[in-house]
């Protein structure tokens, strides 16, 4: 079973709409299996967005993940990593898929709420920068699990 990082990002935190993200992943039945409220470092937002050093909006993009909590979280489910990021919608929330979380919530690529691993690899990176192996509670079915048992 694939797993993914997905994150409420500080203003998602701050407006109070942590619930109707998890909401929407809980409804899909994929399993949560991690998840934490934590502030991020410098350090680890510089690890966790390496790829867009050197671009123009990652000076903001590195003090907006840092300006206050957010909730990390790993979720389990079949290609649960195309799945999520269909969920949260394009990056720019204007052209988002309505229905998305981006296109529901959010205004601006800067404030766009959530993120979520891009690609199976990406998520094993993502998963490994965040939680630590005892951080897991995966001991129990979800309902995609109790429904294929018939
Ligand atoms: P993603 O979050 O949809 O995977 P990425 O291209 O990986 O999008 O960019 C990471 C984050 O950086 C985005 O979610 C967004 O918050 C921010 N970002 C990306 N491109 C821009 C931009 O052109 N201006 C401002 N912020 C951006
Ligand atoms: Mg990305």
């Amino acid at each position: 079973m694939e797993r993914t990082f997905i994150a409420v990002k500080p203003d998602g935190v701050k407006r109070g709409i942590i619930g109707e993200v998890i909401k929407r992943f809980e409804q899909k039945t994929y399993k949560l299996v991690a998840m934490k409220l934590m502030q991020v470092t410098p350090e680890l937002a510089s690890k966790h967005y390496a790829e867009h050093i050197g671009k123009p909006f990652y000076e903001g993009l590195i003090e907006y993940i840092t300006s206050a909590p957010i909730v990390a979280m790993v979720w389990e489910g079949v290609d649960v990593v195309e799945g999520a990021r269909h969920i949260m919608g394009a990056t720019k929330p204007n052209t988002a898929d309505v229905g998305s979380i981006r296109a529901d919530f959010g205004q601006v690529m800067n404030m766009n709420i959530v993120h979520g691993s891009d690609s199976v690899s990406s998520a094993e990176r993502e998963i490994g920068l965040f939680f630590n192996e005892n951080e897991f509670c995966d001991n129990y079915k979800s309902m995609y699990e109790v429904l294929c048992e018939g």
